[in-house]
């Protein structure tokens, strides 16, 4: 063991070089959840060592556990690297480390990870729990946690033991900043600067939803909010920009304008302090409902929103509790153009109970809306949602758990792959048609025609099923 072992190796299962679709994408953020750790445990004393796996090489992580042989490493977890942090744990174990897992993912599978050899799994926020566990660690070794809050561990019988829920940190400006300095800020910079002309950082101003779209996964956070003061954030936003000097940040809220007068008062703090920082953030259309709030974002700087617009039927967003109706979304999104603001949206086809009427629904809301770039997805159930529950009887993994994350659960009975694969290209040719009408009639009726030719042929398949 070496001597100057740090008591905690923190770590994740990305790494950006291994991901052919993400070096396309090229948007990388560190994750926050860590830095916040880290920032949290140094302010207590306790020594803390940071590898961040997203520009590394995984010899390099291999060879890190290698020589630390003995210590403790956690782990973030989340749906996409479940096979990645599994290799992690297995080298780790080969090398006698103590591993803690955390983050929402392991959080949905506690059990299935301490028997691949992780020691422990922490379910929600890791600061207050870290910084119980590794003293009980060194005290009791890894079998007799039990007291520690919001832990999941095995006895020394093997047996599985849960152990109450940990209380969330009730203000969160008591909780210092995510400890950047210990990562390098500069290389995703550098990274989005030269893919996208801008370098970005990201920050968050409240933690957890209280909204329950079915399909969400609140296994951190639960069902909370909590908010920052303003004036935190914006000592944040202040030295983020005096120090990295990004040209943008990412505001990583779940939904970013929930509070419209905190949303105020912060927009006017960095009017302020002259602090006019381009940005994207993530909101709710419902949350949109007020050109008030558009002209403040375009005020600070908003360049880009991103709408989770999901479906163009209203009977589909009810389903799903989304909590919005289609008309709030074509009214936000207007808004949010006309104050100069991109909007990026989310949709999901395969939703439970969706039919051919509510494709052509989500097409018509499409062109309605006219968003700036849109995404889609077909519908997955992630562990312990209220959609998982609602085709739990349904839904198979396509290969072994350890292989596999829950985007590759495939529900019986739901039509193919194929049939969402045709709807994704009759909205793509439709909405193109749409935007050429004016400028180029030739060229709109060949999408449209191509549309016409991809909803017929996902008519075709309409019989066919996932499994
Ligand atoms: C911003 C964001 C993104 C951004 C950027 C990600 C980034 N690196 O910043 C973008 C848009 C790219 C994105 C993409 C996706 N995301 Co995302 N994303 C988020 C979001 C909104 C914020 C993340 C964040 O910064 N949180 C703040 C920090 C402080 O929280 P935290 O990371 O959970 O950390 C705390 C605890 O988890 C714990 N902890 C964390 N690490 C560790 C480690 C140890 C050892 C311990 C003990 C504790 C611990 O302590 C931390 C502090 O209290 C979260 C939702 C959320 N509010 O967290 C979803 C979320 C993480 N994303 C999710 C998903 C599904 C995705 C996508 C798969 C979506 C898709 N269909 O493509 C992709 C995957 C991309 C990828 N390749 O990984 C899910 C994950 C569900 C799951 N079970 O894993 C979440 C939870 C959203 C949701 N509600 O469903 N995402
Ligand atoms: S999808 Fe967005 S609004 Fe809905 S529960 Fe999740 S984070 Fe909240």
């Amino acid at each position: 063991m070496e001597l100057t072992m740090a008591d905690l190796l923190l770590t994740h299962g990305y790494f950006l070089w291994e991901d052919a679709k993400e070096r396309e994408i090229m948007k990388p953020y560190p994750p926050l959840g860590l830095l916040y750790i880290s920032a949290y445990l140094r302010r207590l004393g306790f020594s803390v060592d940071l590898f961040d796996t997203t520009f590394a090489r995984r010899e390099d992580l291999m060879g890190k556990l290698q020589a630390g042989s003995g210590g403790t490493v956690g782990i973030y977890t989340n749906l996409m690297t479940r096979q990645s942090v599994l290799d992690i744990v297995i080298a780790a174990k080969s090398h006698d480390w103590t591993v803690v897992l955390g983050g929402p993912e392991s959080a949905n599978y506690p059990d299935e990870y301490l028997r691949r050899g992780a020691d422990v799994v922490v379910l929600g926020e890791g600061e207050v729990t870290l910084s119980e566990l590794l003293p009980a660690l060194a005290a009791r070794g890894p079998h007799r946690l039990h007291g520690v809050p919001g832990t999941v561990f095995r006895d020394e019988y093997g047996q599985s033991v849960t152990n109450p829920e940990r209380a969330q940190i009730a203000n969160l400006d008591s909780i210092p900043w995510p400890d950047r300095e210990q990562i390098d800020i500069q290389q995703y910079i550098d990274v989005w600067r030269a893919h996208h002309g801008m370098g970005s950082v990201n920050l968050i101003t409240a933690r957890g939803c209280p909204y329950k779209c079915r399909w969400c996964s609140h296994a951190v956070f639960g069902f909370t909010h909590r908010r920052r003061s303003y004036l935190d954030c914006a000592d944040e936003v202040e030295h983020i920009h005096t120090t990295y000097k990004p040209d943008q940040v990412w505001y990583a809220d779940d939904v970013f304008t929930i509070h419209r007068s905190w949303l105020l008062k912060f927009a006017a703090e960095l009017k302020r302090r002259h602090l006019t920082l381009p940005f994207e953030t993530i909101s709710r259309a419902d949350r949109l409902m007020r050109d008030e709030i558009l002209a403040t974002l375009a005020e600070m700087g908003c360049y880009r929103i991103w709408i989770g617009s999901e479906s163009g039927s209203q009977r589909i967003l009810n389903a799903m509790e989304r909590g919005v109706t289609v008309e709030q979304v074509q009214w936000a999104t207007k808004a949010a153009q006309r104050h100069g603001i991109q909007v990026g949206m989310f949709l999901m086809w395969g939703y439970e109970g969706e039919a051919v009427e509510d494709i052509a629904a989500t097409i018509e809301h499409v062109k309605q809306c006219n968003p700036d770039i849109f995404f889609t997805t077909v519908a997955y159930p992630i562990m312990n949602t209220a959609y998982y529950q609602d085709v739990a009887d349904r839904a198979v993994l396509s290969g072994d758990w350890a292989k596999v994350t829950d985007r590759e659960y495939m529900i019986r009975g739901r039509h193919s792959r194929t049939y969402y694969r045709y709807a994704d290209q009759w909205l793509r040719n439709e909405v193109a048609a749409f935007r050429l009408e004016s400028e180029d009639p030739a060229a709109a009726r060949q999408k449209r025609q191509e549309a016409q030719q991809a909803q017929r042929a996902m008519l075709t398949v309409a019989d066919e099923v996932e499994i």
